[in-house]
């Protein structure tokens, strides 16, 4: 894969193999690990690191049964068809790691969005971040027992998005319907790529 900056997307080419990169972000406990973990193809590259009292002050300590976070990236491969093979990155979700995930983006052809409806307010700064770096991205909401299950279209109002941004649930720990989100993201990136001149 070439390397190339968020502003200038590497290319996809229709008819032969690709590969492409993904940047898989979200809030703290968006289950972005979870989620490369489901659907990657090859043993995933995971850097989690236990919260312990010495990072109280910076990171959430109100998240029951959470006692790690990923404080560098995750990485996983899938061969989505026989075209098309998804490097997924996933980037860190706390605050302090915001540089990172700038990092990550780079090369990157467009973003899953993953987030929790029960704290949506997490989302939006990372949601702006994506907006800024100008990457095309699709939310997937994580299905979480007990959270609100709001329609795809109520999301795009409360979360602003354009009428055209893929709005999907999955189930971070479900390889099929995780790859069906990554499929909408792509199915959308395809609908923004010009076809290549002949
Ligand atoms: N119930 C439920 N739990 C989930 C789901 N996805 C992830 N989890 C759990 O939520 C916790 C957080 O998941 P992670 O995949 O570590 O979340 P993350 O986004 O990588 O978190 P950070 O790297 O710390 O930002 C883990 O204990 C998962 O087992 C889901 O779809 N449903
Ligand atoms: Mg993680």
């Amino acid at each position: 894969m070439k390397g190339c900056t968020s502003s200038e997307p590497a290319p996809v080419l229709r008819g032969t193999e690709v590969t492409t990169k993904i940047l898989v972000a979200g809030h703290l406990s968006a289950g972005k690990t979870t989620l490369i973990g489901s659907v990657s193809q090859i043993r995933p590259v995971t850097t989690e690191e236990t919260m312990t009292s010495a990072g109280a002050d910076v990171d959430r300590t109100d998240l029951p049964g959470k006692t790690k976070t990923t404080v560098a990236m995750d990485f996983g491969r899938l061969h989505l068809n026989d075209n098309l093979v998804l490097y997924l990155f996933g980037a860190p979700g706390q605050p302090r790691f915001f540089p990172i995930l700038q990092d990550l983006a780079h090369g990157a052809l467009g973003v899953l969005l993953l987030a929790d409806t029960r704290r949506l307010d997490d989302t939006y700064p990372i949601l702006e971040l994506i907006e800024d770096l100008g990457l095309p991205y699709a939310v997937a909401i994580n299905r979480f027992d007990g959270a609100p299950e709001p329609t795809a279209d109520r999301l795009r109002e409360v979360m602003r998005l354009e009428a055209t941004t893929p709005v999907v649930t999955c189930d971070a720990r479900d390889r099929s319907s995780c790859r069906d989100a990554l499929i909408a993201l792509i199915t959308h990136l395809l609908t923004l790529t010009p076809e290549p001149s002949r």
